[in-house]
């Protein structure tokens, strides 16, 4: 585990963790929304746009030569992050959401046919129930959800009794942005592939936290958003099995996915490129990539374990404070605690954490279904990484027993 002498260097490595709001120091514990970028990701965009900038896959000079391998380099390192088989199988797209959509128009349009069913869970994010309603709705199809236990669990067997021979598509999130837990995922692929179900995993909220090998796991899909992971915004990527790749039509279409046009007839590139219409986030991608060699040079089980503390850390103060009571209880968790305090409104506690520097997100977390689940509309959200201090958490305990003296 990394010790506090390796927190207090970690946190050198993240400029803006030495902000300072409203005069205070600033408790960054919203990183299940964005997490913050280390120098070395910030350089590495600098370095792009100051030394290569260039379009790739099209120039033979010198910097476009530079920035192309630049950007499949950090293909590749994806690759051997998640131990994809093939690089091809990584497309790079706006993130988790877009990663989704584009599923969904391709695969979902290509395959989900009248009363088929698609399963989801009640843990899911709206971008992953948005997009298989809508395609539900053009394909007259039905959207099937799997039940929770009052910890925020998924019902396994009931999760066995909704598959039918109507079952073409299930899209299941890993870890929960609302309550933390992590869904039992490789047991959940081993049950929809003895039925021939292909399966999507979103990791949105699990390749920062938990090790990902999509080899090990055999999903069939995985999506996830490189600003979750100490990357910058608008860049993350879907994988996929190279051979349900080859199969599906592409998503957006124009320069770059094609190998050649005429005003008869156009031929698609190969892969990745046939999923990549259009200039990329080139610098996002590259950034993408050195967050990754980052993440690697510090240890990536030395980060899991030190998040896993702090989350027990974090439960055990927490629950010391009357009146708070945690949302989400599942047995496996990962780095998110929501909670209500007494009667106060989540958007009061979340402006008074903000009055002292504490950043938290308030709300249904775009997960409204869970929060109709457990009969309340929002919650707060403190949601941890490895760079946070059990400091931070007694700030964060703190400052809500004040809010409590305020109220009461
Ligand atoms: N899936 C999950 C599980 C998520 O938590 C999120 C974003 C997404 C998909 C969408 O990711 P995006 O990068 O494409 O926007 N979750 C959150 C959150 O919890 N707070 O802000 C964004």
């Amino acid at each position: 585990m990394l010790s506090t002498e390796q927190i207090s260097q970690i946190r050198k490595d993240f400029p803006i963790l030495k902000e300072k709001i409203y005069n205070k120091n600033l408790v960054y514990l919203d990183n299940a929304a964005t997490t913050q970028k280390p120098q070395c990701v910030i350089d590495e965009i600098i370095n792009f746009y100051t030394h290569y900038n260039s379009n790739i896959h099209r120039g033979v000079h010198a910097l476009s030569q530079k920035a192309t391998n630049e950007y499949e380099n950090a293909r590749c390192r994806i690759q051997k992050f998640i131990n994809a088989k093939h690089s091809e199988e990584i497309i790079f797209t706006r993130g988790a959401t877009e990663s989704i959509n584009l599923l969904a128009a391709t695969f979902g349009m290509q395959n989900i046919k009248e009363n088929d069913e698609i399963i989801i869970s009640h843990l899911e994010h709206h971008a992953n129930i948005v997009p298989w309603q809508i395609l539900c709705q053009k394909k007259n199809a039905k959207l099937i959800v799997i039940p929770v236990n009052n910890n925020g669990e998924l019902l396994i067997d009931e999760f066995k009794k909704l598959i039918t021979n109507k079952t073409k598509l299930i899209s299941l999130v890993h870890v929960s942005n609302s309550l933390g837990t992590i869904n039992p995922i490789k047991e959940i692929i081993q049950i929809a592939h003895s039925h021939n179900i292909p399966i999507i995993i979103d990791a949105a909220q699990s390749i920062q936290h938990t090790k990902i090998d999509v080899q090990a796991l055999d999903c069939d899909f995985l999506v996830a958003s490189g600003h979750k992971f100490y990357a910058p915004t608008g860049i993350g990527f879907l994988y996929g099995k190279k051979n349900l790749f080859d199969n599906m039509p592409p998503y957006q279409t124009g320069g770059d996915m094609i190998l050649t046009v005429s005003f008869n007839k156009t031929i698609f590139n190969e892969l990745p490129y046939k999923f990549e219409a259009g200039t990329p986030d080139i610098a996002g991608a590259i950034g993408l990539g050195r967050a990754i060699q980052y993440v690697q040079d510090i240890g990536f089980d030395n980060i899991i374990d030190y998040e896993n503390h702090l989350l027990n850390y974090a439960t055990e103060q927490l629950l010391q404070i009357d009146g708070l009571k945690i949302i989400g209880t599942a047995k496996h968790k990962a780095s998110v605690l929501s909670f209500s305090l007494r009667d106060i409104h989540p958007h009061d506690i979340g402006t008074l954490l903000d009055n002292e520097g504490i950043a938290v997100r308030t709300g249904h977390h775009c997960s409204e279904p869970i929060m109709h689940r457990f009969d309340i509309d929002a919650t707060t959200r403190a949601s941890f990484a490895f760079y946070n201090t059990e400091e931070e958490i007694d700030r964060l305990v703190k400052a809500l027993k004040n809010i409590i003296n305020l109220f009461y």
